[in-house]
């Protein structure tokens, strides 16, 4: 990881967040550059959890916006299962992060279940800069850290006859929104194997270099940057590989408005709102949406068949 080159995503220092400078000297520390006196105080608190050491960031992914503030991505959250209302983040706290395991099932020669903690260490833990863009058409730029989804497809060695991947939310004791008697929990979300091979689709254990606070799915959640956040499920407990395409959590809700796939695209508007722009939490300014969030080059390539299927919605 170099420094000195400037990328897409470093921005002026005069509109430089706190957290962006904190971030560049993380980077200074991945590269094993020279380092300031100030850089301990900065890498001191880290823990021994996987997933709060400081990781290298990934340069492929570049965004042309200043990341959001750290305090507006972690407290005006969607999370139904702790609330409707976007200020659930205190309740939220009550969700142990620990223990925590996952179970791969479906379509594989060896289900089970994995200890997070276990699962972490066979993975190298990068982090990147994402854009996220809600079907609300609120937006926010923030740096996760995590793995490839790839690589725990990789691991789960499913069979060839699968052709989904499904990913069920926990349903817990701490959880008012559960009692909610009209949403289908536990939130469930899937995409396709290949959706889930190309590498833009990203296991999420960090955000700002800390471990993945509970509002925003700790402590580990998924990041498909082109899709509607909808798409992304937090608090992930179970993964299914299957042959049978999966019936949502939105789409059970709602199947005239939120739809298995969920790509973000400008002109396709919403039955209820149109999609062109989009808020930035924080500034409140409203910036053009752009096709798969911006993220045609990487992924525009696995719909070129899809010819009848309803990609946007
Ligand atoms: N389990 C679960 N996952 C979820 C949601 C939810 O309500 N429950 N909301 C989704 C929506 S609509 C969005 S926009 C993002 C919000 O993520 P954030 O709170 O980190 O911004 O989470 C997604 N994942
Ligand atoms: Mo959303």
């Amino acid at each position: 990881m170099l420094i000195k080159r400037r990328r897409g995503w470093e921005i002026p220092d005069r509109e430089a967040t706190p957290e962006a400078l904190v971030l560049r000297r993380r980077d200074a520390m991945a590269g094993a550059v020279a380092v300031s006196v100030a850089m301990p105080t900065i890498i001191a608190p880290a823990a021994a959890r996987a997933d709060s050491a400081p990781v290298p960031r990934n340069p492929k992914y570049t965004v042309d916006r200043a990341l959001t503030a750290e305090k507006n991505a972690t407290t005006y959250n969607n999370y139904y299962e702790f609330s409707d209302d976007k200020d659930l983040w205190q309740d939220a706290q009550a969700l142990h992060q620990r223990p925590w395991s996952i179970e791969l099932a479906g379509m594989l020669p060896k289900p089970r279940t994995i200890g997070l903690d276990d699962l972490l260490k066979q993975f190298q833990l990068e982090e990147r800069v994402y854009r996220h863009r809600c079907v609300e058409a609120w937006a926010m730029t923030v740096p996760w850290t995590g793995f490839p989804l790839s690589q725990l497809v990789k691991l789960a060695e499913p069979l060839g006859s699968a052709k989904y991947v499904v990913f069920q939310t926990i349903q817990d004791k701490t959880m008012p929104g559960l009692s909610a008697p009209y949403y289908p929990f536990p939130y469930t979300e899937g995409v396709t194997m290949d959706e889930a091979n190309n590498d833009l689709a990203f296991m999420v254990t960090g955000l700002y270099g800390k471990p993945v606070p509970p509002q925003n799915g700790g402590p580990i959640r998924l990041a498909l940057p082109w899709k509607y956040g909808f798409k992304s499920a937090k608090a992930i407990i179970k993964i299914t590989f299957t042959d049978q395409r999966p019936h949502t959590f939105w789409e059970a809700i709602q199947p005239s408005e939120y739809g298995f796939w969920a790509n973000v695209n400008p002109e396709v508007s919403h039955p209820r709102w149109s999609q062109a722009s989009e808020r930035l939490l924080g500034s409140n300014e409203r910036v053009p949406t752009r096709l798969y969030n911006g993220y045609a080059e990487f992924v525009g390539g696995l719909y070129q068949n899809l010819n009848g299927e309803k990609l946007f919605m």
